[in-house]
């Protein structure tokens, strides 16, 4: 194929996709993100084309959906959807959290679960993509109540994974509580105590730095970006969203390289606190959110520095991106940062996001950010370290051991600095500067193409 036939049988592709899917928006703009980065990479390999890698590449390799019964406190009987994707299993037994909140659907997961094949590949570990989840709102129920969903919930699931063929975890409204709920029910029914789910306590084989990992690790990659620039994150000051796992380990980590976080959310509304929130503050926070399950609101009535403000959903900025700060770190859900966030965030003089949610920020949000040459850690890049840490609990399930606080934390370094370092590779190699976006989408996939390739035509 000629490189222009090649471009417009990839166009082609997405087309079929848009027409095939309309109503999945977030995966056909998931898709859409990663199709411009993969141009080159055909025309340099006519056997990916030959192969139909990529029309393989994004229909999932099966799709779960099922009904979750559940009878809430009071006896009342409720129904839930249940999903999980398994998008490819080319170079690993799929792997991918699952998320519970009111908002989810085919759609939605199908674009976390196809974002989770190429982070999962950059990770360099051998985990395919997954995801799942449930529209089921944890919000406003009681412990027993969630409990008894997620035994519904993985009284139809536990069928579907197994240590070598799917490995779920966490994600939006799924923590250690959940993860516990979740891994007692597989076990009662399965009697086997194996590696099924990742983000386990401790005690029930869990690795240490799970918890922390992704926040850690997005900082972790925005030290990267900035070394490589001559910069350093010492002393800037740093807008976070969110307030949940990935929020909450960011700010840690940010303390440890002497930034100041000033900013937090939740989907109620934000605080700004400009002398800093501190360590006494996010154990705080800590607190609010994983015991008490309170709104973060309330960290202004705790702290007087701090200011509350509530997010208007029909505007068409969030405030919150307009805070003057060198660095962000969105950390809370998808298209968080729309075009005129990312443009207050250039008034500001923001000049570094790394992504701890997946694909918080939308086409014109990142060709605002391109323009003017912020240092850009997309999600599926920036975020791996979650999922890294879930690959490293996986092979101390395996072994039976138990790895140190050190160890993990160590290995979770390295493969930040293995992404970035490919990831900028592969942006340099085809023809792309040094434009991570497109280096970290052509280094996720080639390694699932070559292993799809290998595989023939499944
Ligand atoms: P949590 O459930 O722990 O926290 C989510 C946070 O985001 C909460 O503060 C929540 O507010 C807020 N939020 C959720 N949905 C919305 C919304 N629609 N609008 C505004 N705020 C919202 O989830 P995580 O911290 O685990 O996940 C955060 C992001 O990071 C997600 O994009 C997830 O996919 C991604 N991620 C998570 C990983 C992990 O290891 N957990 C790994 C890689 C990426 P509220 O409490 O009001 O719901
Ligand atoms: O989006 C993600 O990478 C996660 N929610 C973590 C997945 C995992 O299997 O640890």
């Amino acid at each position: 194929m000629t490189d222009s036939a090649c471009a417009s049988r990839i166009d082609e592709v997405f087309s079929e996709l848009e027409a095939r899917y309309p109503n999945e928006k977030d995966f056909l703009q998931a898709v859409g993100e990663v199709i411009p980065s993969l141009i080159p990479v055909f025309e340099r390999h006519p056997e990916f084309s030959k192969a139909g890698i990529l029309e393989r590449i994004v229909e999932p390799d099966r799709a779960l959906q099922f009904r979750v019964s559940w009878m809430d406190d009071s006896g009342k009987v409720h129904v839930n959807r249940g999903y999980r994707i398994n998008f490819n299993g080319a170079i690993g037994p799929y792997k991918g959290g699952l998320r519970f909140h009111p908002t989810v659907n085919v759609g939605i997961l199908k674009f976390l679960a196809f974002e989770q094949v190429f982070k999962n590949s950059l990770t360099g570990l051998p985990i395919g993509g997954g995801k799942g989840g449930s529209d089921f709102d944890p919000r406003g129920r009681t412990d027993a109540e969630v409990m008894r969903f997620c035994q519904a919930f993985m009284s139809e699931l536990y069928r579907h994974i197994g240590p070598d063929t799917d490995v779920p975890a966490g994600d939006i409204g799924v923590g250690g509580r959940e993860v516990g709920y979740l891994f007692g029910m597989y076990r009662k029914l399965t009697n086997t105590h194996v590696g099924i789910l990742t983000g386990r306590s401790l005690e029930c084989g869990g690795s240490f730095i799970r918890p922390e990992a992704t926040g850690y690790g997005a900082v972790y990659f925005a030290d990267e970006m900035a070394r490589a620039a001559g910069k350093s994150l010492e002393g800037t000051t740093c807008l976070v969203s969110g307030s949940g796992n990935v929020a909450q380990y960011t700010i840690e980590k940010l303390h440890d390289f002497g930034a100041v976080p000033v900013t937090m959310s939740d989907s109620s509304g934000w605080i700004h606190d400009p002398e800093g929130i501190d360590a006494e503050k996010l154990a705080w926070v800590k607190s609010l959110k994983n015991t008490r399950r309170g709104r973060i609101s309330e960290f202004a009535d705790e702290f007087s520095s701090a200011t509350y403000h509530e997010t208007d959903r029909t505007a068409s900025s969030n405030p919150l991106w307009a805070v003057k700060g060198d660095c962000a770190f969105p950390s809370a859900t998808q298209n968080e940062i729309l075009g005129p966030d990312a443009q207050n965030l250039i008034n500001t003089g923001c000049w570094l996001v790394s992504e701890g949610a997946n694909m918080p920020t939308d086409p014109v949000g990142q060709s605002v950010f391109r323009e003017h040459g912020v240092l850009y850690g997309p999600g599926k890049a920036a975020n791996a370290g979650g999922v890294a840490v879930s690959a490293l609990e996986m092979s101390q399930s395996s072994q039976r051991l138990s790895w140190t606080r050190e160890e993990v934390d160590l290995q979770l370094q390295g493969i930040m600095s293995r992404i970035y370092t490919e990831s900028a590779a592969a942006a340099s190699e085809f023809g792309f500067g040094t434009d991570l976006l497109h280096g970290a989408n052509i280094a996720g996939f080639m390694k699932v193409a070559r292993a799809m390739l290998s595989q023939g035509i499944t």
